[in-house]
């Protein structure tokens, strides 16, 4: 790959000389315990450490919920190891924010599928960091780790308003017996905080309950098929976003042509210049002070998928973290 050959001279930019080093050691001089697994973008220690990082990157890889394709659990995996071959410096943006530091979280562990569990050990594991002042980037898994990653912002920085990039509503009261279902997931945000605005875009998947629930509620929605006869939505949406801001990415918001590897795909999604775009705005134009990245399911054959996931949640850190506005 040309990246690598070129980017040998610069400790900024990409090397990869230990790993290909550790590659060529005998099997038997390798020591006994394996070693731990590159953490979000494949950092060199003093670039990771958690102490001095601003950012802090929270694997989440929850899958208890879903109801289509299984396998968000190995998303986060999946995106890390992907990361380690993003190009830190964003061309469009002029900005390398991996400078500032990204550490990247032990996953969270879970011990059954039951959701509202997992919603409370991904609350208690995303507090710390967000305690310390870091920008928290969270990694799903199904779309109820959004759930508890947005308890732990509002509990350690109150109140915030919600922009929500999805195929699916996710307006559901419950469903399969659970409030925390990945079709809930925006509805138990929202009734977390009664009165943050939420702004759902490219949405194309929705019953009659979850519309009517989103009038009586006054959640925003920019579907999916609007979009394109609306030149002038990314402006209009980040207008109704009120500071500070919490931004959450389901990847099946965008076109399942240029991201297949989701459980529940839907036709009709954003391409990767929109998202580009909004991603933008938000970050010149508002305070974001955690986002996540969610529902990619690596298919195991196709990593384009992941590659964009990784790029896609990179570029948030790049566009949400001490933007020009924060
Ligand atoms: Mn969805």
């Amino acid at each position: 790959m040309a990246r690598r050959v070129r980017a040998a001279s610069r400790s900024t930019s990409r090397r990869k000389a230990p790993r290909s080093a550790a590659r060529s050691t005998p099997a038997a001089k390798r020591s006994p315990r394996r070693a731990a697994a590159p953490g979000y973008l494949d950092l060199p220690p003093e670039q990771s450490a958690y102490a001095t990082a601003r950012i802090a990157v929270l694997p989440c890889p929850f899958d208890g919920t879903s109801t289509y394709g299984k396998g968000a659990d190995r998303g986060p995996a999946k995106l890390i190891e992907a990361s380690g071959q993003v190009e830190f410096f964003d061309l469009a943006l002029q900005r390398k924010v991996c400078e500032q530091g990204i550490a990247t979280l032990p996953a969270v562990k879970f011990r059954s599928d039951d959701p509202a569990r997992a919603v409370a050990a991904i609350e208690a594991a995303a507090r710390p960091a967000l305690a310390d002042g870091k920008f928290l980037l969270g990694l799903g898994g199904e779309h109820s780790v959004s759930i508890g990653l947005t308890r732990a912002v509002r509990a350690v920085h109150g109140r915030f308003s919600v922009l929500h990039v999805d195929a699916h509503a996710d307006l559901r009261a419950e469903y399969k017996g659970s409030p925390f279902n990945h079709a809930c997931a925006i509805h138990a945000i929202a009734e977390d905080d009664r009165s943050a605005t939420i702004v759902s875009i490219g949405i194309r998947a929705v019953c009659e309950e979850e519309l009517a629930y989103a009038q009586e509620r006054g959640i925003h929605l920019f579907p999916g098929h609007e979009l394109r006869r609306r030149p002038d939505w990314i402006r209009a949406a980040v207008a109704l976003l009120t500071d500070p801001v919490y931004v959450t990415i389901d990847v099946d918001g965008l076109d399942p042509t240029i991201m297949p590897s989701t459980g529940t795909p839907v036709p009709g999604g954003l391409d990767w210049w929109q998202v580009c775009d909004l991603v933008q705005e938000i970050g010149a134009r508002k305070r974001v002070i955690a986002c996540d990245v969610n529902e990619l399911k690596p298919d195991g054959v196709n990593h384009h998928s992941e590659f964009l996931a990784a790029q896609l949640s990179y570029k948030m850190l790049n566009c949400f973290v001490d933007s020009p506005r924060s």
